[in-house]
């Protein structure tokens, strides 16, 4: 796992962000991703469920899960089983890589510093371990949100916001806007539009989610979303930068993908240098959107400035 450190490729004179909140998230999360790969090869043995715990030990940097975690943290949640809501929201985010990579999509061999799902099992193994891990993931959700003793109410909010964002009106949505624009060149605008989907949903769910367990209040939740909004932008915008300019042994897939498959992106539609530009403007909005509704959050502000200048 590549250090939590900035390459300072924003050209500020920051020091190198470190991110304790981000390093805790990783350690809680991976300990609740063991325990869940150790229960699913019990249940499914063989070689499904051997991938299965391929996909479910894989090494993410776990951003969706810190993000939920400090939101909740800020807008006053107490509770230390959110772990479970944040492993939830990261078994999504697993299954949609495992099928972003396979060869229907963008046919990838390389993720996370290993051979990705379909490589190290095939293709049919890979499409049905990403299946079950979306089932997988609602039944986590509502045992986390039973063990904080949520109301039956709010777990379905919850759920609600999830499978949203990580349905058409969000993630499936931008990926399938993104497979349809390969060869073409998209403006701002439609690019912003198919992020907002496929990267930014997810993240602004994670944040959102977050907010909604601790039952914060209307002005918080709004900043939490603008905030989520925005920086899931910048998360993307910061990806298309590395995948120009990073390596494969930095970034643990094939860097240059974009590229290799003809996509607009950030990069080929601003330039290395104005995309670095946008994505830092996306963190203040989202940083000044906290700050308006009075919410001070330390991990949120380290997290947001490590999401534009990790260099994986
Ligand atoms: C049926 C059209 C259709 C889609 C299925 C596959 C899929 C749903 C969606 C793909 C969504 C996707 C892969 C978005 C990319 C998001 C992104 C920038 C991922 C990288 O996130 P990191 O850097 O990765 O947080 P780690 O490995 O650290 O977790």
């Amino acid at each position: 796992m590549a250090p939590c450190v900035s390459n300072r490729w924003m050209g500020s004179a920051d020091a190198p962000v470190g991110c304790a909140a981000l390093d805790e998230a990783r350690a809680r999360v991976d300990r609740e991703l063991e325990a869940c790969a150790i229960a699913v090869q019990a249940e499914i043995p063989g070689r499904l469920g051997e991938a299965l715990g391929y996909a479910l030990r894989s090494p993410g940097k776990r951003v969706r899960p810190a993000l939920l975690l400090a939101a909740y943290h800020a807008a006053g949640g107490r509770s230390p089983a959110v772990v479970g809501l944040a492993t939830a929201v990261e078994i999504v985010h697993t299954y949609s890589l495992v099928h972003d990579d396979l060869p229907c999509m963008d046919d990838d061999d390389m993720r996370r510093g290993r051979a990705t799902v379909h490589r190290a099992y095939d293709a049919p193994t890979a499409t049905r371990v990403g299946y079950l891990l979306v089932p997988f993931a609602a039944e986590h959700l509502a045992r986390a949100g039973e063990a904080m003793r949520l109301a039956p109410g709010t777990i379905g909010s919850l759920a609600a916001e999830l499978f949203e964002a990580g349905g058409i009106r969000g993630m499936v949505g931008g990926q399938w806007l993104d497979l349809e624009a390969e060869g073409q060149r998209l403006d701002l605008e439609h690019l912003t539009a198919v992020h907002r989907g496929k990267t930014g949903a997810l993240i602004r769910a994670a944040v959102v989610i977050g907010g909604l367990a601790a039952a914060a209040g209307p002005r918080v939740m709004a900043a939490l979303k603008a905030f989520g909004e925005e920086i899931g932008l910048a998360f993307q915008v910061a990806d298309d930068v590395l995948d120009a300019t990073g390596t494969s042994e930095t970034l643990g897939k094939t860097a240059g993908r974009d590229a290799a498959l003809a996509k607009s992106t950030f990069v080929s539609v601003l330039g290395v240098e104005a995309a670095r530009g946008a994505a830092e403007e996306h963190r203040q909005l989202a940083v000044e959107r906290l700050q308006a509704a009075g919410l001070h959050s330390e991990s949120l502000e380290v997290l947001a400035r490590y999401i534009v200048s990790r260099s994986s």
